[in-house]
């Protein structure tokens, strides 16, 4: 079984990062392993206010002590951090990966035009550090715009505006980019998936509710799914798939997140019969 380590917050309750990839990643018959760099009472998406309690210095000691124990991943997955998080999660990705292990990076700092409160206007140049060498990287449009440094357009991209942003996301070190949001009318939503080389697309019909965490979900599925071998574009339609059944299943007046719980059975099934 491939073992996965996801480094992102702890938001105790909200449906969202650690407590949606751990679910999900399992349920893709993926191990996964978890390191918060900082604990929220909640999350910042809607809520008036939250407790943060920044875990930075315990990441190098957490290291240091799965490098005694020899304790390697095949891939890791990041979402939510901050900006002290970043170079003990560069270092972890060095001493702690096995051979051929990849790095899936969720830039997850904005949505819908503006970065999350709390974050500084340079958070992006410093989340681009994570980028530079991933496997993977999925951010929404507005991250995509952010980390290459132009002002977000909420809507209205053409092909081609969308495909230059594409390369340069990959000018700052990706490998794959698995940009979400896209949409050419205004009945479908998906995502551009490019290796650098083609841009391929996948589309669903756009739902009317919108809610928080799906990114989370989206990003966990992806992890998920290509560690159970299946292809980029593969993956990104099956997170799409898992994210609407998702937000079809949420209760109307369920504001804070998205019930990913209900999902479950639905990409346990779709899972079945890849090989582990
Ligand atoms: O879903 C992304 C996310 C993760 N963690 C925290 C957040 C958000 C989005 O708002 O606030 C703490």
């Amino acid at each position: 079984m491939k073992r996965l380590l996801t480094i992102q917050d702890i938001s105790c309750v909200g449906q969202c990062s650690t407590t949606v990839a751990l679910p999900l990643v399992s349920a893709c018959g993926v191990e996964c392993a978890v390191l918060p760099p900082a604990i929220l009472s909640n999350h910042t998406g809607g809520f008036k206010s939250w407790t943060f309690a920044d875990l930075t210095g315990e990441l190098a000691k957490v290291e240091a002590k799965w490098v005694e124990h020899g304790i390697r991943f095949d891939a890791f997955y990041t979402g939510y951090v901050c900006e002290s998080h970043i170079d003990p999660i560069l270092s972890i990705f060095k001493t702690c990966a096995e051979r051929g292990a990849i790095r899936v990076v969720d830039p997850a700092m904005a949505d819908n035009g503006v970065l999350y409160a709390g974050f500084a206007a340079d958070f992006p140049s410093k989340m681009a550090r994570l980028v530079d060498g991933a496997d993977y990287i999925l951010p929404n449009l507005t991250e995509a715009a952010l980390l290459v440094g132009e002002k977000p357009k909420l809507s209205g991209y053409t092909k081609g505006e969308l495909e230059s942003l594409i390369a340069k996301l990959h000018s700052l070190g990706a490998k794959n980019v698995v940009l979400t949001g896209v949409s050419f009318s205004p009945d479908e939503l998906g995502s551009a998936v490019s290796d650098g080389s083609t841009v391929q697309y996948d589309f669903n019909p756009k739902l009317e509710k919108m809610s928080h965490g799906t990114g989370d979900v989206y990003a966990s599925v992806f992890a998920g799914a290509v560690l159970r071998g299946k292809t980029a574009l593969e993956a990104a339609a099956l997170a799409a798939d898992v994210v609407c059944e998702a937000i079809k299943a949420t209760d109307d007046g369920h504001w804070y997140g998205v019930s990913f719980e209900r999902a479950i059975p639905f990409l346990v099934q779709r899972l079945s019969g890849s090989g582990f």
